[in-house]
């Protein structure tokens, strides 16, 4: 059983919940959290009733970074053995949608890992940041390049360099979120999103993600040739006959992620 997360495989139907949950320490990301947050990931992601995912903390953080007082001792040595990008990088490979609900603080490793999650939905009181520098050193769970390609250099510069936080207003301008609501209603709306998405085929929704998320890493043709990979492979599913069926039909379509 996790210790610092919750996970709830059926939260509503299809739609999974993991709630992060080391409250006093503002869900403060330690290695543990990290590592069972990773293998809650990789199970949601195998379990073809799950089909979309939503992270989550509490009301005062998302979660305020990594854990300060388990790294402040370490030499570089010991980061480089203790690899936490080996958990980073398997949480970034989570093939189905996830949905960050963002109140509060998300910050450092809060905003990174909020940053991995395709869809944010933020309450009003969400406070937004990479404030590493301030303590000696600089975002290294991918907040420089993440940050900088949802916003721009100039705003993420200016997070990245001097630690202000973003207001949950900055950060819809700025295109880093999805939508604002009120606390109370941030995880009702994470669910709406997921429902919304958990309706779709899960087939087509898994290759549509990972063509966006290509968006990121490659030059526009080799994205397009992916895409169009992409889009080949959905006539190879059952959920494409379903779909284009049900609207020739008038009816709604019955998606099995197959
Ligand atoms: N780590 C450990 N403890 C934390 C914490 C953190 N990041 N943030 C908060 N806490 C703890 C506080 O120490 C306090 O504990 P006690 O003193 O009660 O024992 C408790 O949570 C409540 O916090 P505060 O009393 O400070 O609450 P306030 O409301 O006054 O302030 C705050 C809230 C969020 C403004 C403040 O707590 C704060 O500035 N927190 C630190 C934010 C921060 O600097 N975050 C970035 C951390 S560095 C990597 C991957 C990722 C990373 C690095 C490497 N690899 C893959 C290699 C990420 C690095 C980071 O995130």
């Amino acid at each position: 059983m996790p210790e610092f997360i919750i996970v709830n495989p059926q939260a509503e139907k299809h739609i999974a919940l993991i709630q992060l949950n080391r409250s006093k320490e503002l869900n403060a990301l330690n290695l543990q959290l990290m590592q069972e947050l990773r293998d809650a990931l990789k199970e949601l992601d195998n379990n073809d009733e799950v089909r979309a995912i939503i992270i989550t903390g509490n009301e005062k953080a998302f979660a305020a970074g990594a854990d300060i007082k388990q790294m402040a001792g370490k030499s570089a040595i010991d980061m480089l053995n203790i690899d936490q990008f080996s958990t980073w990088d398997q949480i970034k490979k989570t093939k189905k949608p996830l949905i960050a609900a963002v109140c509060g603080f998300a910050l450092g490793g809060g905003c990174e890992l909020m940053m991995h999650c395709d869809l944010i939905v933020a309450s009003e009181t969400a406070r937004i940041g990479q404030p590493e520098i301030k303590i000696g050193v600089m975002p290294g769970a991918g907040g420089t390049q993440r940050l900088t390609r949802a916003v721009g250099k100039a705003l993420a510069m200016e997070v990245v360099l001097t630690g202000r936080f973003l207001t949950a207003e900055e950060a819809l301008k700025a295109g880093l979120i999805n939508k604002i609501v009120p606390n109370e209603m941030c995880l009702r709306e994470a669910f709406a999103l997921a429902k919304n998405i958990a309706a779709q085929s899960p087939v087509a929704v898994k290759l549509a993600k990972e063509a966006v998320l290509a968006a990121f890493n490659t030059s526009l043709d080799e994205g397009l040739i992916l895409e169009r990979k992409n889009f080949y492979l959905c006539f190879a599913s059952e959920d494409q006959k379903e779909g284009m069926n049900a609207f020739i039909e008038k009816r709604t379509p019955d998606f099995k992620g197959k």
